[in-house]
This record gives structure tokens, sequence and C-alpha cells, in this order.
């Protein structure tokens, strides 16, 4: 099962780039122009316009191929990025790309609305391929450096970089969906390709959907154990893990630069000539995708034209301009999508066209962007139909183009971005009369409405736009650099949100987030304004206020000094005391009996070695050996790995200085803030805190909750202040919020 990987040559020098990212294409194409004259153009997509700031300031190189086979180039420098190019040859491109890239995981990946081919030399030549990106990255790679893998071609490259450089901070992106396991489970290479993905620290996925599907097969297929966002892959003997996170992260558009060229005079003028050019019709509707099968181009022309001949639309009235850009001609499945589609279009036209007025104005070619934006602007209607779709930036670049607030966005369902999109004209594109009749809709709304809803869609796209995409994907995969004091304005806003649930959890950390982390456990006190703000939390209705701490509770209780209502969980999630007078055990029959065995384990190890003494924890026990000299210490501790691991081999191990900690409950923060949350039946979640225990908390944190991780490090919360005082005016902001909306609430 396991993939060849690169080794890593004895003596090997690590390269001098602090980020490198890794994709199929590289930011620029090599051209050769009819008259022989060779040159490099730049590609400017989203990606590169906003992972360019990024690199420049970090000294990043990008990794790909240069979009011409059997070529190699040396590395060059192009506007202040490092260009690495890989060399494929004709037959890599067709077995590598048009194979096993677009003809086995495109259409798989699409919920296989084309079926996917299966063959074996493309297999072998896509792990050849993959081997050749990673070498190529592990060469370039600074000791230590983040590299960041891009997309569906190259899955395996993660698994292969860490084995080659187990240094390096591996991120990857899925730009495509992830199927359910029902469709995944077809792929004859199922497992390699989860292995190769897992060799990343982050996967990032565009919707949750995509993210959960992939956990499951990771469960299904590896039965590894996961929660929420995380997964933790055995990493090597002894039991011990890796963490692996697998969250959203939908990608967005360099919005600012698509309003930029919109609001020129000479792009308003040639949409204007667009319009007449068009004759002046009421209503244009535009399409603009790769001629590609999961679009639905099909879907949206079947419906126009029943429209047309029901009578709903005319022709003298309406046109649909469809953008068809030519993609991927050398796939059989995309020569037979061409030939049907076109046969429609013809069809269509030869049907309803007029002298004066076409039916469908199609275009299989490809347009500079001034246009596209032209284009845009022109139409009142934008349809995205798309059968399956990663995210869809045509989408967004509509709405980031529509300064006016003006325009109509008919969107699927099954593309990503109608997870945010949410005011858009919601359809799905199977169901033929909803189409119609959401084309109808959007033909017929009100200047009001179209005004309000894509003032509510701008705001979606600017919020988050593809730099705040790049910098979230980064910041959670490195952690974010020194943090800033104070409450940043975005936690604001989402307090106020958080602050409208009808039952609110606050569940906090203590030690380093609500209390600066001091040399003696006692002495840790929590900063002043938190117990005010706790005491204000709890005098509200419906928020219930928990402690959640790796502390034993007895000791948790001595230093928070919590008022009564404060529900507590210790231990990660072994102790609780949940509205309950004492503090409850939340052990099982079976985990009691591991740790009568563990402990007579432990106890004959450390009846052998002066020095060493055993100590009882809630869930479990920690052989401490630091009074021992340290090579018996050693000898106890490695010993005490292999016997444990023998008897009890799920067992969780907690390694120290000088101490071995086993629990029988892998028992996290994350299955005590969902017991939380059931217990407080909370409809949202705060949940604060500073540690990577605390990492299992935010990874079971939903889209209603906030995450706020206290100080620097990588970590999934969505939010992040400095420390324990930005702590207390968060929860006193809270409670403002909740005070003025529940007044508010009562008077109206
Ligand atoms: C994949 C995923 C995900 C198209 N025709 C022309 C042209 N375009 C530009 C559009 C847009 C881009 O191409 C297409 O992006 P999409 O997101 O719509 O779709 P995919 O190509 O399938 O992209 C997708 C994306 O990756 C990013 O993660 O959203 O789901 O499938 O930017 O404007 N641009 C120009 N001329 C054309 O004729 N200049």
């Amino acid at each position: 099962m396991s993939t060849p990987t690169p080794s890593r040559r004895s003596g090997q020098q690590t390269g001098r780039y602090s980020l490198v990212v890794v994709s199929n294409r590289l930011p620029v194409d090599f051209e050769v122009g009819p008259d022989g004259a060779e040159s490099w153009t730049t590609s400017p997509g989203g990606l590169v316009t906003a992972l360019e700031p990024l690199m420049r300031a970090s000294d990043g190189a990008w990794v790909g191929w240069p979009g011409v086979a059997d070529r190699s180039f040396e590395p060059f420098e192009n506007d202040g990025i490092s260009i690495v190019p890989v060399r494929l040859s004709k037959q890599d491109i067709e077995r590598y790309y048009e194979g096993f890239s677009n003809d086995t995981l495109w259409p798989l990946y699409h919920d296989v609305i084309s079926p996917p081919s299966y063959h074996r030399e493309w297999w072998d030549s896509y792990v050849a391929v993959n081997r050749r990106f990673a070498q190529a990255a592990a060469d370039v790679a600074a000791t230590g450096a983040t590299v960041w893998v891009q997309d569906y071609q190259l899955q395996l490259v993660p698994r292969m970089l860490r084995e080659a450089r187990p240094d390096l901070v591996i991120g990857f992106f899925n730009h495509i969906p992830f199927p359910p396991y029902g469709i995944y489970s077809q792929l004859p290479w199922r497992k390699q390709i989860i292995d190769g993905l897992l060799g990343a620290d982050l996967i990032g996925f565009q919707r949750s959907a995509d993210a959960s599907n992939f956990s499951s097969a990771v469960r299904r297929l590896f039965g590894f154990t996961t929660r929420g966002m995380a997964i933790d892959v055995p990493d090597g003997d002894l039991g011990r893990t890796r963490r692996v996170i697998a969250k959203p992260f939908p990608i967005s558009i360099d919005a600012a630069s698509f309003e930029e060229l919109a609001r020129r005079p000479e792009i308003q003028a040639r949409a204007k000539q667009i319009r007449e050019d068009l004759g002046n019709p009421k209503k244009i509707m535009l399409g603009v995708d790769r001629l590609d099968y999961t679009k639905g181009i099909g879907h949206r022309i079947k419906a126009y034209g029943e429209l047309l001949r029901d009578g709903r639309l005319a022709v003298d009235d309406v046109v649909l301009v469809q953008v068809a850009s030519p993609s991927r001609e050398r796939v059989g499945a995309y020569m037979a999508l061409r030939d049907e589609i076109e046969l429609m279009v013809g069809r269509l036209n030869g049907d309803y066209s007029t002298i004066s007025h076409a039916a469908i104005s199609y275009h299989h070619h490809g347009y500079p962007r001034e246009e596209m934006v032209a284009l845009y602007l022109a139409s009142d209607i934008m349809l995205v139909t798309a059968l399956r779709d990663g995210m869809n930036l045509v989408a967004k670049e509509y709405v980031a183009v529509r300064f006016d607030n003006d325009g109509v966005l008919v969107l699927s369902e099954f593309a990503g971005a109608a997870d945010e999109l949410r005011k858009a004209v919601r359809i799905n594109p199977h169901d033929i009369d909803g189409v119609k009749d959401a084309i109808i809709d959007a033909v017929e709304m009100p200047p009001r409405e179209r005004s309000k809803r894509m003032r509510a869609l701008r705001r979606k796209v600017f919020d988050n736009d593809v730099a705040a995409w790049s910098a979230s994907f980064l910041e959670t995969l490195t952690g974010g650099a020194a943090v800033q004091p104070g409450v940043p304005e975005n936690l604001v806003a989402a307090l106020r949100r958080l602050a409208r649930a009808d039952t609110l959890l606050v569940a906090l950390d203590f030690d380093g987030t609500l209390a600066p982390h001091v040399d003696q456990p006692e002495d840790a006190r929590a900063v002043e304004g938190v117990r005010e703000a706790v005491e204000r939390l709890l005098r509200q209705d419906g928020v219930r206020v928990a402690l959640v701490s790796g502390r034993a509770l007895v000791s948790l209780r001595q230093v928070a000094e919590p008022p009564e209502k404060v529900l507590l969980t210790g231990s990660h999630g072994v102790e609780v005391q949940l509205d309950t007078p004492g503090i409850e055990l939340n052990l099982a029959q079976a985990e009691r009996e591991q740790i009568e065995t563990l402990s007579r384990v432990l106890e004959r190890i450390s009846g052998g070695v002066a020095g060493s003494f055993v100590e009882r924890k809630p869930a479990g026990l920690a052989l401490h050996t630091r009074l021992a000299t340290s090579e018996e210490g050693r000898a106890a501790q490695r010993e005490a790995m292999e016997q444990v691991g023998e008897i009890l081999p799920g067992i969780t191990v907690r390694e120290g200085k000088n101490v071995l900690e086993f629990s029988v409950r892998s028992g996290d923060k994350g299955e005590a803030l969902e017991q939380l949350r059931r217990h407080a039946r909370a409809d949202a979640v705060l949940y604060a805190g500073d540690d990577v225990t605390d990492e299992d908390g935010f990874a079971v944190l939903n889209d209603n909750d906030l995450g706020l991780k206290v100080g620097p490090g990588a970590s999934l919360a969505g939010h992040r202040v400095r420390g324990p005082e930005e702590v207390a005016q968060v929860l006193a902001l809270l409670a403002d919020f909740r005070g003025i909306d529940r007044a508010a609430d009562s008077t109206e």
C-alpha cells in the first residue's frame, strides 16, 4: 500500500526558500510564438495574486510545470518569486495529467457525472510525476520551511515530502470537491491517495462537507480516530500519533481588483457597446465556464430553450451569452461534450433566432479579463448551474464587479459558493422546471430586491477575499506571528453575532487563558475583570459558563474559585461537575479495569528502580523518574512503554521530562466540550484556550460557534487574542452585547 517516495540523498543540502508553493501549473507559461520566438508570460490567476506578496516577503519559490512538454528549464526569478520548473514528457502529460488527473480523479471527485477511467499505467505515471514534484520541492525548501501543495493532481506529494523532509511544515489544499465514501471507494488506489494526503499537517477543502467526506474515508479505510476536524494518525511505534487537520477554507478572488477593472471608464464603455451589439435586449443572461461536463451548461441551455418554447421568454427580449472556454480538448469526454453542447446551441438558434436576434450568443474561446469584466457588467443575470463544483469563482467575480448593486446571480446549490452566497437565487440544476422558474424570478425581480440581495452578496465576497483565504490557511498551518494587543474588529463583530444565540455556552480554559502561566501551579489566579464578566454572563438568561481544564478538578476549584453555577470539567474531560454537588468520574467499567492493569505493570517496574514512583491520576497513572539516575530512569521508561504497549495497545501516552503519563481515556477537551454543549443545550459556543490540548476543543466547533486562541502558535480557532487581559475584555463585551440584545428584544 505504501507509495514509493523520494529518498533523501545522503548529505543532501536543504534549499533556501522558507515558503514553497507546489502546483501542477506554474504561474508563468512558456510560449513559442509563430515566428519561433520563445517567451514567458504570466498567467495572473487569483492564487498568484494572493500569494505573490507573501512569497516576496518570505523568499518564496513556486514549483510547477511550465505548460510545455519535454523541455527542461533552470530555475529563474520572475517578479520577485523563484520559479522552479518541473519537466513533464509527452507521455507524462497523457497519463498523469490528461489520464489520471482529468479522466480518473476529476470525474470521480465530481460525483461520477461522467464515468471515470481506471488504468494502471496512468496510476504508475501519477506516482512517478508526484515523486518528481516532491523531490523538486524537497530540494529547494529551507530547513523547517512551509510547503503548500495545491490540488488533486498532487495528492501523493505531502507523504513523499514528509518522508524525504520530516522537518517541513506541509499544507495541502484541494480545489475540487471530495466525494462521499460510497463514490470515493471505487478508486482502486483509494488507500494510497488518502495515505498521500495524510502526510500533510493541514488539509484544506472548499466546503465542510468535503472535509467530513475526507475524514469519513480515513475512518472507513484506516480506522484512525477522528474528532471534528482533527485526525490522529499513528506515527511510528509505541502508540504515538501525529495530528492532521482537515478543515474547510472556502477559496475566493481578489475582489478589489475586479471592482477596480469594472470602474474603469473604458470597460464601462465596452459593456455598453456589448449591449448595443446584442440589439439592446431587455435582459442579457450570461454563462461563463470552462467547457466542462461539471458546469451544467446543457441543463442551462435546456431550461432556456423550454422557456422560449413555452413563450415565457421571447427571443426579442432576451439573449443568453455563453462563453465556453476551451478545456482539456484531448480528453474523450470533453470532445463528446463539445459536440453535445454545440448541437444544442445550433438547434436552439435554428429553432428560435430571428435575423436580428440570436437566442444564444455562443463563444468557444477565451477572452482577456477586461472583456470578461465588461461582459459581467453588461449582463442582467448570471447563470451558474454547476452539477458539482468545488467553489465556482465565476459567481464571486460577477458579484465583485457589480459595484452598481444590480444584477441577479442564479446559483446552483451544488457549487461550493452556495454555502456563502446565500442571497443568490438558488437552484437545483437537475430540476429543469425549478431552473426555469428561477430564471423567470430573476428576469422579473424588482430593482429594490436586486439591490438588497447584491449588497449582501458583495459584503460576503469582499469580507472573504483571496488574501483572507490564504492568510487564514497559512496561519492555521504555521501559527500567527506576534499577536497584537487588544480585541480585533472582526472579533468584536463575531461576538455581536454570537450574543444573539438563544442558548449560549461560554467555555473557557483556565491556565494561560483566564490566568497567566506561573511557575507554581497553585499560584495561578484569573486576571482582573474575568470574575465580574463571568458573573454578569451568569445573571443573563440562556447563558451557561464552563471551565474546561487539564487540571484535576480539586486543583481547578482551588485556583479558579468558580461561582456556583459554573459548569466544570477537569483532567481533560475525565472529571466533570455539571450541576451536581460533587465531582463525577467519567470512566466506564472497562476503563477502571485498565487502570488496575496499568497500575500493576507500573508498580512492578517502579519497584525495581530506586527513586522512581507511580502517581495516580483520575484517568490513569504517571511514572516519575526524576529522582532516579538518568540511565535507570530511561531504562524504566523504555520498559514501561514496551510492556504497556503490549498489554494495553490503545492507551494514550504523554511524555514529559522524566515522566511518562498513561491515560486509559484519550479523554480530551473536545469530548468535554461536546458533553457540555449537550448538557447546556447550547445553540452556540464560545471556546477560548491557549494550549495544544485546546485544539481538540476548537476541532469540534461548528459554523455558529466562535473559537478564540489565546497567544501565538498554529491553531484551528477562527480568532486570536494576545493574552488573558484580552480574554477578560472579550467576556465583558459579550456580556454587554447580550445585555443590549436582550433589552432590545424585550421592548420589541
Ligand atoms: C477549479 C474548481 C474552484 C473562464 N473563462 C475565461 C476565464 N475564466 C476564468 C474565470 C474564473 C476561472 O477561469 C474559472 O474558475 P472556476 O472556479 O469557475 O472553475 P474551475 O476552472 O473549474 O476551477 C473550482 C477553482 O478551481 C478555484 O479553487 O472554484 O470549483 O473546479 O476565474 O473568470 N478567464 C478569462 N477568459 C476566459 O475566457 N480571462
